[in-house]
């Protein structure tokens, strides 16, 4: 990676509302990684994005030279390749057991928002085509991942004693439960969880990341 890539023209496409595209935004944004952000929604913008993203997935990071990305992962780990040159500190450790432990609590996350994507999608389909066995499992799948993360949250981070992308994919993972499906948060059962979250949140790199842009 050259120097270019540090400039103003990475662009980052999808909403915040979207929890994979908001913790892409907010890592670059700790990382100080200019980009340009195109709000268009895989949905409600189909025309207007079809030009620019036909598979219709986000988040999609273009980086300087045209080169497009797709997953939030690798977008991830390519932002923390970027930092590293700088000689940041990557949110994601570089090798050994940090990189896994922190690697397995950001996908305890995933999973956890994954499942809560799912029962969202289920909950949109028409009423007589809703099974509602199959969000139950969803719904224990989602609170098994977060219990599994409140047990490890036993100080002020998920993962030793600074930020990681564990706790960033924690907090924006709950902030899309508590926003897109406010009753299927269960309140009060995951307290340094939430403790977690209301401080991420009121943090200005989430700040300037708004859910409801
Ligand atoms: N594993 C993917 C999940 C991305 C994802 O599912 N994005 C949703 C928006 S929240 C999307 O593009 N949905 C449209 C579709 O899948 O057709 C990632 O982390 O990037």
């Amino acid at each position: 990676m050259n120097d270019s890539a540090l400039g103003e023209s990475h662009r980052l496409l999808g909403l915040y509302d979207s929890p994979f595209v908001r913790r892409v935004a907010i890592s670059m944004l700790l990382y100080e990684i200019p980009f340009e952000h195109l709000s268009l929604s895989v949905f409600r913008h189909m025309e207007a994005m079809r030009p620019i993203n036909p598979l219709f997935k986000v988040p999609m990071l273009t980086l300087p030279d045209g080169e497009t990305l797709y997953e939030s992962a690798y977008l991830l780990d390519y932002l923390d390749e970027l930092a590293v040159e700088r000689g940041l500190l990557p949110l994601t450790p570089c090798a050994g057991a940090a990189r896994r432990q922190v690697l397995q609590l950001t996908t305890l996350a995933m999973i956890a928002v994954e499942k809560a994507v799912a029962m969202e999608y289920e909950r949109k389909r028409p009423v007589d085509r809703q099974w509602p066995d199959w969000s139950s499992r969803l719904r224990d799948q989602m609170r098994q991942a977060f219990a599994m993360l409140e047990e490890r949250l036993t100080g002020e981070f998920l993962f030793g004693d600074g930020l990681t992308q564990a706790d960033i994919s924690t907090a924006v993972a709950i902030g899309f439960v508590r926003h897109v499906l406010p009753h299927e948060w269960p309140s009060g059962h995951f307290p340094a969880l939430e403790r977690l979250a209301d401080r991420l949140e009121a943090s200005e790199a989430f700040k300037r990341v708004p859910i409801d842009e």
